[in-house]
């Protein structure tokens, strides 16, 4: 029965979440992991962070050539930001509808963006987009040995197996 859960274990996807200056300083910290965790998601690894602006750069190197990178940069690296990886089943892309459209104005209430946040420049978390991104960001973030391997008690009845 514990070798089942092991390898049901491993099946499940990681992605990389992050409470932006702005959620931290609104104390959004705990409403945030709230909604993952009450969710089913698990929770394997956090940290708070103040990012250097070239470590923020390299987060968003993807958009570095839009015209607001500068500012988003500097703004990821102006105060704490809480990183972490959850883990689960469809996590990376269910993660994204948990948190809501880009901009909060698009954002369907109910969502972390469209209940919390009001405008695309402070909109208060980051998901990774895709399976790829999420690997990257993952690896950016936390070093390996700062990510926990475990089954959780409530497993079996978020996931109805043994
Ligand atoms: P995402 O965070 O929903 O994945 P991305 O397009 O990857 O959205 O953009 C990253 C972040 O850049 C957004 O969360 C937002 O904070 C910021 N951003 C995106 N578009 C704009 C914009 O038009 N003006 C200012 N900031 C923006």
């Amino acid at each position: 029965m514990l070798q089942d859960q092991e390898v049901h274990a491993a099946e499940l996807e990681r992605t990389f979440i992050a409470v932006k200056p702005d959620g931290v300083q609104r104390g959004l910290i705990s409403e945030i992991i709230s909604r993952f965790e009450r969710k089913g998601y698990k929770l394997v690894g956090i940290k708070v962070v103040v990012p250097s602006k070239e470590f923020a750069g390299k987060h968003y190197h993807a958009l570095k050539e839009k015209p607001f990178f500068n500012g988003l940069s500097e703004f990821l690296s102006s105060g704490p930001v809480v990183a972490m990886v959850w883990e689960g089943e469809g996590v990376i892309t269910y993660g994204r509808k948990l948190i809501g459209a880009t901009d909060p104005q698009k954002s369907e209430p109910g969502t972390i963006r469209g209940d919390l946040a009001v405008v695309v420049g402070r909109n208060i978390i980051h998901g990774s987009d895709g399976p790829e991104t999420a690997k990257d960001e993952i690896n950016l973030w936390f070093k390996p040995e700062e990510l926990v391997s475990f089954t959780s008690n409530a497993e079996k009845w978020i996931y109805g197996v043994n």
